[in-house]
């Protein structure tokens, strides 16, 4: 951590493993992943602590649109859900994330897929993701970070991978 105690979040609890999803078809998607994941470590009570490789992916649910980048982000956070939640957004809308209709092509979405093993149903935030279990660009680089993850509800992460075989995803050289 880069404060003990708490920091000026109010952060009060200790340090939790927290997972989020990175993904970008707009702009500079490989600069502005590797960049993005340099502001997660920079988030107050926050360190990643593991990154995955970047993956390029063909899109899913979305008809015509560029390729995707992925990536996946460990943390250890003493910040609450919530306020890491916050914080993601807050970060897109530095990359000049926009939101012009549901679903359109981004420069960057950050996605809380996993909160200690924990789960949540509040509004606007669902832990884990609610989708995150049937897609290669979110399980791929899971996996390759972590595993042994168990995703609350669905079951550990490696096992989840052969029911996305089918996803288009290839790994890029670090
Ligand atoms: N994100 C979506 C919808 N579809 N497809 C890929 N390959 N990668 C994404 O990050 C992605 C997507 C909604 O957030
Ligand atoms: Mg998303
Ligand atoms: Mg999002």
């Amino acid at each position: 951590m880069k404060r003990s105690g708490p920091g000026r979040t109010g952060a009060t609890h200790a340090p939790v493993r927290a997972f989020v999803a990175l993904g970008s078809n707009l702009g500079q998607p490989v600069a502005t992943l590797r960049t993005a994941f340099e502001a997660l470590d920079r988030l107050p009570d926050t360190r990643v602590v593991a990154r995955s490789a970047l993956y390029r992916t063909a899109p899913v649910g979305v008809r015509g649109q560029p390729d995707f980048f992925n990536a996946v982000a460990a943390l250890d956070t003493a910040l609450p859900a919530r306020a890491l939640l916050d914080a993601l957004f807050a970060i897109e809308a530095q990359f000049g994330r926009t939101r012009a209709y549901p679903q359109a092509p981004r420069t960057l979405d950050l996605d809380l897929l996993l909160y200690d093993d924990g789960t949540v149903t509040e509004p606007g935030l669902e832990i884990p993701h609610p989708r995150m279990h049937l897609r290669a660009f979110v399980l791929v680089p899971l996996a390759e970070i972590a595993p042994a993850a168990t995703i609350p509800g669905r079951g550990r992460v490696a096992d989840l991978l052969p029911g996305v075989r089918d996803q288009t995803i290839e790994r890029l050289p670090d």
